[in-house]
This record gives C-alpha cells, sequence and structure tokens, in this order.
C-alpha cells in the first residue's frame, strides 16, 4: 500500500489561497491505484485490473497537473474529475430563498450551475491526511458567508477511499454555521476501456423516472417514467443507442428499493462498474466528443468517450418544494456517501 505525494510548488499558478498543489496516489493490494490532486480535490485517475488482471485507467485524465490549471484558465474544464459545489446542477433565476431572504447567484441569463463562476472546481483544497491503513485520503474546504451568493460559512470534507475490494468509496461532507443549502457530487468521466468510446458498454440504471426539463436544462418540478424515452436502461442496453438516440445529460431518479443502483460493463476490458449511494438521483452527462485536452500519454478518445455518474439531489431543489430538500440547518451534517466498485464482467 504504497502513498506518494509529489508537491508541486503553486505560486506558478497564482492561486486565490495560499495551498500548495499537489498530487496524491494511493494503491490497494491488487496494484489499484487512485491519482488524485488538491485542485478542486479531482480524481486524475483510478487504475483497476481488467478481466486478464492487467491495470486500466478508468477515469479521464490528463497527462500532468499544468494540464488541469491550463483547462482551467481556458475554461474548457468541463468540470473533469473536480468536486462540485456548492450545489450540483442548475439553479434557476439565480436565486435561492433561505430563512424569507433572497440570496443572488452567479448566473448567466438566470441560470446558475455547479456552484458558479468559481466554484468548489475552481478551489485549491487542503490535505488534510492520508491514511495508509485504510487506503484513504481526506481533503477539505472552507466556504466563506455568501462565497457565489451562498449562505453560512460552509465546511466541506472530501473523504477518497480506495479499498483493497477494489471499490472507490467517496464521501462528501458538509456543515455550515447558518441554515443554506447544499448538494455536492464528483464530476468524473468513467470509461472502463481506458479509451477510445463507451459505445461497447452494457448499462443497467434501476431508475424509473426522470426529471422534466425546460430549453435551459432547468428542472420544470414535473418528474416522468422512462418507459419508451432514451433513458430506460432499466433492462441492461449497450449504449451504442447514443449514436441514434443522441447524448444524456439529464437527472435520472433511482428506484429506492433497488442496490446497486448502477451497473454498467465494458466489453473489451471485461470491467464491471456497480454503483451504490445513498443520493436520490444521478446527473447521467454522455458528451459527444471532448474538448483537445492533453489526455495521460497515449491515450486516445473518440465520439462518445465516456460518461458521468453525478450522484446526488435534484438540480434545483431549493426552488421546488416537491423536491427531495437540499437545506440544512445550522450545524447540521449534509452527507453524500457513494460506492464506484469495480469487478470482472458480469451483466
Ligand atoms: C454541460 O449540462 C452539462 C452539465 O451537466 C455538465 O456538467 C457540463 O456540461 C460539463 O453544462
Amino acid at each position: 500500500m504504497k502513498t506518494k505525494t509529489r508537491r508541486i510548488k503553486q505560486k506558478s499558478y497564482g492561486f486565490h489561497n495560499q495551498n500548495e498543489l499537489l498530487i496524491l496516489s494511493i494503491k490497494n493490494d491488487h496494484g489499484a491505484r487512485l491519482r488524485i490532486t488538491n485542485f478542486a480535490a479531482t480524481i486524475m485517475s483510478l487504475e483497476v485490473p481488467d478481466k486478464n488482471g492487467k491495470l486500466t485507467n478508468v477515469v479521464v485524465g490528463l497527462d500532468s497537473l499544468q494540464d488541469y490549471i491550463n483547462m482551467s484558465r481556458n475554461k474548457v474544464s468541463k468540470y473533469l474529475g473536480a468536486s462540485i459545489g456548492r450545489y450540483a446542477g442548475r439553479i434557476s433565476n439565480g436565486k435561492i430563498r433561505v430563512n424569507d431572504h433572497n440570496y443572488i447567484l452567479y448566473n448567466e441569463k438566470g441560470v446558475h450551475l455547479h456552484g458558479g463562476k468559481n466554484g468548489f472546481d475552481e478551489r485549491v483544497w487542503e490535505v488534510d491526511y492520508i491514511d495508509e491503513d485504510e487506503l484513504s485520503i481526506s481533503l477539505s474546504y472552507f466556504s466563506e458567508h455568501l462565497e457565489e451568493g451562498y449562505p453560512g460559512n460552509l465546511r466541506v470534507k472530501v473523504i477518497y477511499q480506495l479499498t483493497n475490494d477494489n471499490e472507490l468509496k467517496i464521501t462528501y461532507q458538509a456543515i455550515s454555521d447558518q441554515d443554506t443549502v447544499v448538494n455536492l457530487t464528483n464530476h468524473a468521466y468513467y470509461n472502463l476501456n481506458g479509451n477510445n468510446t463507451i459505445t461497447d458498454h452494457v448499462l443497467q440504471l434501476h431508475c424509473s423516472r426522470y426529471l422534466e426539463v425546460d430549453a435551459k436544462q432547468l428542472p420544470t418540478g414535473v418528474d416522468k417514467s422512462i418507459v419508451d424515452t432514451k433513458f430506460d436502461f432499466c433492462i441492461p442496453k449497450k449504449l451504442n443507442v447514443l449514436k441514434t438516440k443522441g447524448s444524456i445529460d439529464d437527472t435520472l431518479i433511482f428506484d429506492p428499493e433497488k442496490d446497486p443502483k448502477i451497473i454498467i460493463s465494458a466489453e473489451e476490458s471485461g470491467i464491471t462498474m456497480k454503483v451504490h449511494t445513498n443520493q436520490p438521483s444521478v446527473v447521467m452527462y454522455t458528451p459527444e466528443e471532448f474538448p483537445d485536452w492533453n489526455f495521460r500519454k497515449g491515450t486516445f478518445y473518440h465520439k462518445f468517450p465516456a460518461v458521468c455518474f453525478e450522484t446526488q439531489n435534484y438540480p434545483d431543489a431549493p426552488n421546488h418544494n416537491n423536491f427531495p430538500s437540499a437545506f440544512i440547518k445550522a450545524g447540521e451534517l449534509y452527507e453524500n456517501r457513494s460506492v464506484f466498485s469495480f469487478s470482472k464482467k458480469d451483466i
């Protein structure tokens, strides 16, 4: 269980706060390796064994930390691997109402996305600890009262744990000194073959309903059945369907009684990923293509390169009383516990 920390001087990046930029990695007994940077508490790569035991990187990542900095500066990040907050997803009318007070959030044409202009994906997080026995890395971020317009001083923590059962456990926690809203998630892009496309992947989603959205991709407040829609993955279906039905960027509502919530397998690598979570929904996002990024050496991606499973509460929940509540009282603990479990293909 090697733990390696490579310190990268941040002064050349001139970030808001004084934390040093680091790349941290942990390995389990099977050689699976997780690499994290404290820039946005980002997952840079996750290597797990394929059907032949060969380590395969299943999380899309870039070649160097400088690449992430450049991506951020050039505003083409697409939140690659990043921790998202204070509120993941979209919020309507650029505002939320807490205790009868309106808080104006950063927005573009009324839409606030993924925590705003400088959300948690643009921040340098503190490294709390690396636990070599638990194979976990803990990072934290302090979001000041009215940062991006949100009320309350919010202490945020993410714990990444790579178990000896080849599970990646991602736990987000947050606590505020004032009543506020919070919805955190991770924006990793998964490709279980480690390159090319996900159109050979087979997906099963235990989601019978999805959120209707308007032209701005904002929830209307109505949830609908997935029957006869492109969101119907109740029985395993190959993702080459994306070529005819188009990409997906929508909120799917989990069937509470089913677990795991998501099962996805790749034919080429023979890797299966199962997702367990305490969250009520997932934003599934399958971009048609990637920007011109500098991927890890020797890695190339093509049409429909990867899929995001952003396990979270409903987008815009603060503005829809019929959605699960996104409000937390002062001193109340918020927790998003999601487990991405990797094994040899079995669907
Ligand atoms: C687009 O609508 C999508 C988001 O869901 C995604 O997170 C982002 O691109 C990368 O805005």
